[in-house]
């Protein structure tokens, strides 16, 4: 199967205005001036932003995503973003149970479900992150734990063309440490196994793997089998090592 890899710029919450729309603008422009790539770009810059970096890259092949979305389309949901909001002023991708996400505001499989039912609902792609803390790594609960993420974060609705897979393994976030290839090849794999089991398209879903990824491993990442593309945090805030994460898929 030939999958187009994703590369997903995830900003978290970083970059005031001006930095943000220069990045974007950046970005947008050395996409233009390449042509073709060899996969598919998305930045998710913070909600702020969305509009203005929708209008900077919209003459690019650059994507853009929100960071997460609320389960309803409207209503008495304070601070929150409805997924028909993020289509509506030009998103295409949502980020949808970013561990920071599950730890910070409580989020679990089940919400997590729910959001993604309602990105598909609005027309989005959704990314749906998985992965184990260092406990339950340490615990060897690694495959049950992103098995049952999986099993229960994606809905029956899913397909290879609306939901994307990420997997990040929590300890391997903004710490700089990076899974071995061979720990990240395991979990592709029992991941592929299961969209298989449950998909009829299950080997066109695409999936990423996250955790500081950087332009030193992105390539040796980037050619395992299962490994379809990139979610990055902090290597994503730079135009320069965003774009050598992209040209690894050239
Ligand atoms: C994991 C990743 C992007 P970083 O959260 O989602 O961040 O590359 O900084 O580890």
């Amino acid at each position: 199967t030939q999958r187009r890899p994703l590369i997903a710029g995830n900003w978290k919450m970083n970059c005031l205005r001006a930095d943000g729309l220069a990045l974007a603008s950046d970005l947008a422009a050395k996409a233009s001036e390449k042509g073709a790539l060899g996969c598919d770009v998305l930045v998710c810059p913070p909600a702020t932003l969305l509009s203005e970096v929708v209008g900077v890259t919209k003459d690019s092949t650059v994507a853009v995503g929100g960071q997460d979305c609320h389960v309803a389309t409207s209503g008495a949901h304070t601070g929150d973003i409805a997924a028909p909001m993020l289509a509506d002023i030009g998103a295409r991708y949502v980020l949808v149970g970013h561990s920071e996400r599950r730890a910070d505001h409580g989020e679990s499989s089940t919400d997590i479900r729910c959001k993604a039912i309602a990105a598909h609902d609005a027309g989005l792609v959704a990314v749906v992150c998985v992965g184990e803390t260092e406990q339950e790594r340490d615990l060897g609960a690694t495959l049950s734990v992103v098995n049952g993420q999986v099993a229960v974060s994606v809905p029956d609705g899913a397909t290879a063309k609306n939901t994307v897979i990420a997997y990040e393994p929590v300890w391997a976030i903004g710490t700089g440490r990076t899974a071995s290839v061979e720990e990240v090849a395991e979990v592709h794999t029992a991941i592929r196994s299961e969209l298989v089991k449950r998909f009829e398209d299950g080997n066109e879903f695409r999936i990423l793997y996250g955790g500081s990824v950087k332009p030193s491993n992105a390539a040796e990442l980037l050619a395992l089998e299962d490994v379809d593309g990139a979610l990055v945090g902090g290597a994503s805030l730079k135009v320069e090592d965003f774009w050598k994460i992209i040209e690894t898929c050239a």
